[in-house]
């Protein structure tokens, strides 16, 4: 046999078990498409590292990190204000710890499922690498719907949660944080049971109030930090934010933060959106609009439709935030929200560039689509991990017995969104074009493989 004609036998034959490795991976999990398709992205931009190099690959690394270090699933029954029981079903997903503590939020939401909570815990342990701390990856959450809930039974429920929730969990174990519809009230009902039943006072969650060991910065850090990296790929690109048209989505944490952010930075915010539909302001939201929409959402349940300074705006209850015309696009509410035909009118209408405030809220069709266009395009791996960033910070200070100021953690956020921008650079650059997508997984890939062949098989 020629040199060539082996060396491409040995070549196929590699790429046949790596087919074959992923065919694995969807047979373990049937019905799990939201994990499948976060396992997809990766894989695609990985598969010629994990293949040539044959340390990863005789070690099987890529095909461990499919599968969680470990899940925990639990009955959370608690009661309501008229005194019925209900159940509810509760996971934490612990993904992988090669690199620190399993790190993530929790998530209650009536659609969140193990599918889901797979798929978050995966991403997460990508984008807690990108960041550069010691964080592994981790999300949890439950199937609990909290609208229309009076503040009594969240207590209730987040207390009944954590009664089974805190033998998981713990500073150098596992360290959850907020996600969809897990703010900071939630999180002082959810520590306040964790320090009672432990009797310890630690950094075993983050996102905690001022006053008992919280970070300054945290509420803005997700929302922030996704406006600091997009200002990065506009100045790779010789290009500014300031007087650009940007569309978000949502109208929650990461949202509101992104806009107020944003219009501090003399950018034009002309949409937010909820569930119930998109709030379009022509000639851009101001700072007041925020403070106002923030006090709005503070309100249990309110709808965006409720918020009446709607002087030069329009609620509609049908249109997406992706059918107006603008330069930027900051999908911040959930996954799937933006679809093959929301990525299409956003291509036609030229935007320039789109990075993920939420995880994975484009389809795998409208990132096909938005990644072989012009648009800029940044996963949210690397755009929204501003919030785990902040986090990191939280867990330092909180393990140095210290207390961060503003300013400081503000500049730490900046720094640490630069070095991931720098990362996706580094890994993701071809043509002086950079992929963003390739970049961030390359980058983070590279760092929690190196750290799994050195603890050898387990
Ligand atoms: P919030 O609960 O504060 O806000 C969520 C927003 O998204 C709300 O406006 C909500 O509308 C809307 N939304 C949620 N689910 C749906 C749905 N199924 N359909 C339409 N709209 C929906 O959550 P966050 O802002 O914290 O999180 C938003 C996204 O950002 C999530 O993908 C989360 O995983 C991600 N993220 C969050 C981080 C954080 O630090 N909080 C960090 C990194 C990423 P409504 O109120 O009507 O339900
Ligand atoms: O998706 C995310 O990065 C978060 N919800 C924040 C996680 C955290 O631990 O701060």
């Amino acid at each position: 046999m020629s040199k060539t004609t082996k060396s491409k036998t040995t070549k196929s034959k590699i790429a046949q078990e790596w087919e074959d490795m992923l065919a694995r991976v969807e047979c373990r999990n049937p019905n799990q498409p939201e994990f499948l398709t976060a396992v997809r992205e990766v894989a695609d931009v990985v598969e010629t590292k994990a293949c040539k190099d044959k340390a990863i690959r005789n070690q099987r690394i890529f095909e461990r990190l499919t599968e969680p270090d470990r899940v925990v699933s639990f009955r959370v029954c608690w009661e309501t204000d008229k005194g019925e029981i209900q159940i509810n079903r509760g996971w934490r997903v612990q993904h992988c710890g090669a690199i620190g503590p399993y790190k993530g939020g929790l998530r209650f939401h009536p659609s969140v499922n193990l599918s889901i909570l797979k798929f978050l815990a995966f991403e997460q342990t990508f984008k807690n690498a990108l960041t550069g701390l010691p964080m592994g990856g981790g999300k949890g959450g439950s199937d609990f719907d909290p609208s229309g809930r009076s503040d009594r039974e969240i207590m209730r429920f987040c207390q009944a949660f954590m009664t089974e929730l805190f033998r998981h969990i713990g500073p150098q174990t596992d360290v959850p944080a907020g996600d969809i519809n897990v703010g900071s009230r939630e999180i002082g009902y959810l520590y306040g049971k964790y320090k009672q039943l432990t009797n310890t006072f630690s950094g075993a969650m983050t996102g905690k109030g001022l006053s008992y060991g919280g970070a300054p910065v945290r509420v803005e850090a997700t929302g922030y930090g996704l406006i600091y990296f997009v200002r990065e790929m506009l100045d790779a690109h010789l290009d500014a934010i300031k007087d650009k048209t940007v569309l978000i989505s949502g109208s929650g944490n990461v949202a509101l933060h992104a806009a107020e952010r944003a219009i501090q930075l003399d950018a034009k915010v002309v949409t937010l959106s909820d569930s119930t539909g998109t709030l379009y302001f022509k000639d851009g939201l101001t700072e007041g609009h925020i403070k106002q929409i923030k006090k709005l959402k503070a309100k249990d349940g309110a709808s965006l439709e409720a918020f009446k300074d709607k002087q030069g705006g329009v609620f509609s209850k049908t249109k997406k935030p992706w059918s107006y015309k603008a330069d930027i696009a900051l999908p911040c509410a959930t996954q799937n929200e933006l679809e093959e035909a929301d990525a299409k009118q956003l291509i036609k209408n030229k935007v320039k560039l789109l990075a993920e405030g939420a995880n994975m809220p484009c389809t795998e069709k409208a990132q096909k689509l938005l990644r072989e266009s012009e648009v800029l395009y940044a996963p949210g791996k690397a755009s929204n991990a501003g919030g785990v960033a902040l986090s990191g910070l939280e867990m330092s200070q909180n393990a140095a017995f210290e207390k961060g100021d503003f300013d400081t953690l503000d500049e730490q956020l900046l720094s640490i969104m630069k070095s991931i921008h720098e990362k996706c650079k580094l890994f993701g650059s071809d043509d002086n074009q950079i992929d963003y997508v390739k970049g961030a997984n390359l980058a983070a890939f590279d760092k929690v493989s190196n750290a799994m062949l050195a603890f050898g098989v387990h």
